[in-house]
């Protein structure tokens, strides 16, 4: 190939992959597997090492930068980013509504209402199509310079789509965020690696941005929505309809929902609608924001020192409870790390009964200053974790104890240790029984190794009574150690044996998930299948092979290089393929497997067979794609019991609807 030959296919991949990270991040409807996209992706990295002269900055392998930032820089905002005025009453908004049609005298004017997304706001400029610079909003004057971070969120686009000639600046201004999916994922990492974990999304995605190494970055599942512009030169548009429609068209990720309202009670209603959508989205939402449509009148309805006239956010209070912390007990995790735990007086919060809530670490408590006995407030963090949010003090006895963290291991009783510049203590004991039940119970659940009838309270007696020390002594159990005295349990024994049996057969990624590496979750594992065919090949690969995936930051590559590297982890490996596990990838299906390359599905409520991540993996098991707001793309939607208002959404649009049964089928198991 010449350097001509080699410019153009570089163009080509280039638009190509522009096109599928578009699909896949902001449109929500890929169309082609992951596996596919790397391949483009890794000749484009290869052309560019061989053509270094056609390295361009907005080449979609040019996202994370190089060494971290000293600090960042300032950026003045030409056109400000202003506050919005914020209330939690219908009333308020009446008012609202009333001094905006004062101050107009009679002009007509339609609102807008978008969900209030709990992020936080950037601002991204884009010079001839191409972002230029990406900030915080700061003061609303002046914030932090911190385009190589944003860079790496896959759905801003680093070149504007369009046919034509791009505005010689546009400037767009949106939010942030994490979705819950995400938080919980990270948090769960940070909470084995005995880091500090965070509150809520929006503290995740604000901790996120403030990091001065991209590459830290780019691994956080970080998101974004725009829903407005700041300078601009070469465009303008007459109202906010028009205005999101545009930034749409350039491929650039706009509100999930919004109404166009004709009046301040019909704008009542809409709110009422989102609110009932609250929970389908997959970030957190704390409200909705009222925009009068007509830009023209932004200028005669003018602005407050901190914000405009033309616009309100109606925020939802808080789903909240009060209980009583009866105790704090100490948990210990897969990897040694000790998590103080809230027992409380059961109460009902948000649709289900709470009775416990993980306190995180010990300076949370100290920071909250959480007493036991104290009457506590609770939340749910990015809708779906209870976390108790402060107490009560008004409440206090004096009675209240404060808790201290053991300085002995509560299950196995050896010494805690806090290393320098952690927040967690830990239990560095490899044999503590805690771990290992908790190591047991990873391996053995459904979404890993599936081993049926191997439950908590029988992995408590097979470590307690010595019979198993680690997952490879699971296939060397035999029936008389499992019968009990006398053989009275020989059917439930050989049950577990089969159990066993059968989970030597399993899927190549469910092994890997199941070795309880850091970093590597189910998604991870499967992402890893797609890449290598067996174990050896995974553990030959070094770091930089790891970083050639997409998805698969420098954080999780260190980690697999590291667990390979261990002796202890190699032997594991080794005894597990001796006792026949199987640690190879399939040879591709015909039919049944391959059938939903490309479909894409959205999942609503619960089904009685699956956890909505095993009903996930099945469909990406097969080449198809889960989203999570239906559109006139969707495929198809799933619909369990209680299903939300997705599935009105499907019946609207016409989009096919299978309940479980049709799903169980479409999936043949
Ligand atoms: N968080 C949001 C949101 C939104 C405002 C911006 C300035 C004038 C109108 O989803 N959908 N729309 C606006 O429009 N603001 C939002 O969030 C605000 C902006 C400043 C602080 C919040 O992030």
């Amino acid at each position: 190939m010449n350097q001509k030959e080699a410019q153009r296919r570089v163009n080509a991949l280039r638009e190509t992959l522009e096109r599928h990270n578009h699909l896949y991040y902001v449109a929500n409807t890929p169309e082609i597997p992951d596996r596919e996209y790397d391949r483009l992706y890794q000749e484009l990295e290869k052309l560019e090492a061989q053509y270094p002269e056609l390295v361009m900055p907005d080449s979609p392998t040019r996202r994370v930068g190089g060494a971290p930032l000293e600090e960042f820089r300032q950026v003045r905002h030409r056109v400000p980013m202003m506050s919005l005025a914020n209330t939690y009453s219908r009333e308020e908004l009446t008012a609202f509504d009333e001094r905006i049609r004062k101050i107009l005298s009679g002009a007509s004017f339609t609102y807008v209402l978008e969900p209030k997304i709990d992020g936080v706001a950037i601002s991204l400029r884009y010079e001839q199509g191409r972002l230029v610079c990406g900030s915080t909003r700061g003061d609303g004057r002046v914030g932090d310079n911190i385009t190589e971070n944003l860079r790496t969120i896959r759905s801003i686009p680093l070149r504007l789509r369009t046919e034509k000639a791009p505005p010689a600046v546009l400037e767009v201004r949106g939010e942030v965020f994490m979705t819950r999916e995400g938080f919980i994922a990270i948090n769960r990492e940070r909470e084995e690696a005995g880091q500090e974990t965070f509150a809520n999304p929006r503290n995740a995605a604000a901790g996120s941005l403030k990091q001065l190494d991209s590459r830290v970055v780019a691994r956080r599942p970080l998101d974004v929505i725009l829903y407005g512009v700041g300078e601009m030169d070469g465009i303008e548009f007459k109202t906010h309809c028009e205005l999101i429609a545009a930034l749409r068209a350039f491929g650039l990720k706009i509100p999930p929902r919004s109404w166009t309202c004709k009046s301040m009670p019909e704008a009542l209603g809409a709110l009422d609608e989102l609110k009932g959508m609250r929970h389908d989205f997959p970030f957190d939402m704390d409200g909705g924001v009222i925009k009068v449509n007509e830009r023209s009148l932004y200028d005669v309805l003018g602005a407050t020192a901190k914000s405009p006239r033309w616009a309100v956010a109606f925020k939802y209070e808080p789903e909240r409870a009060e209980t009583r912390l009866n105790a704090i007990t100490v948990q210990v995790g897969r990897t040694g790390v000790l998590t103080p735990v809230a027992e409380l007086e059961a109460v009902f919060l948000a649709g289900s009964t709470i009775n416990r809530a993980t306190l995180h670490n010990v300076d949370e408590i100290q920071r909250k200053d959480i007493r036991i006995g104290d009457r506590v407030y609770l939340e749910k963090a990015g809708d779906v974790i209870p976390a108790v949010v402060g107490v009560n003090i008004a409440t206090r006895t004096g009675k209240e104890r404060v808790f201290g963290m053991p300085s002995q291991c509560p299950v196995c009783g050896q010494e805690v240790t806090r290393q320098e510049g952690e927040v967690a203590y830990r239990c560095e004991n490899l044999q503590c029984p805690a771990q290992l039940k908790r190591w047991l119970r990873h391996f053995a659940a459904r979404g890993a190794m599936d081993i049926e009838g191997l439950g908590e309270a029988l992995i408590d007696k097979l470590v307690d009574q010595k019979l198993v020390a680690d997952p490879a002594e699971l296939y060397s159990l035999n029936l008389e150690q499992l019968s009990g005295p006398k053989g009275k349990k020989k059917k439930s024994a050989q049950n577990l044996l089969d159990g066993i049996e059968a989970s030597k057969h399993r899927d190549f990624w469910r092994a890997i998930f199941a070795l309880g590496i850091r970093q590597v979750g189910a998604k991870m594992a499967q992402t890893l299948e797609q890449h290598f065919e067996t174990l050896d090949q995974i553990m030959a690969a070094d770091v930089e092979r790891f970083q050639q995936i997409r998805d698969l930051g420098p954080v999780a590559a260190q980690s697999l290089v590291d667990y390979f590297k261990n002796s202890l982890s190699r032997t594991l490996v080794k005894r597990l393929k001796d006792a026949g596990v199987n640690f190879k990838r399939r040879p591709a299906e015909s039919g049944a497997v391959t059938t939903q390359i490309g479909k894409t599905y959205v999942l609503t409520g619960t089904l009685s067979k699956f956890t909505r991540e095993q009903a996930e993996q099945e469909i990406r098991r097969r080449g198809g794609n889960i989203t999570s707001s239906v559109s006139k793309k969707t495929s198809y939607v799933v619909a369990g019991v209680e299903p939300g208002s997705k599935l009105d959404k499907a019946r609207s649009l016409g989009v096919k609807v299978l309940d479980e049964a049709a799903f169980l089928k479409m999936l043949e198991m």
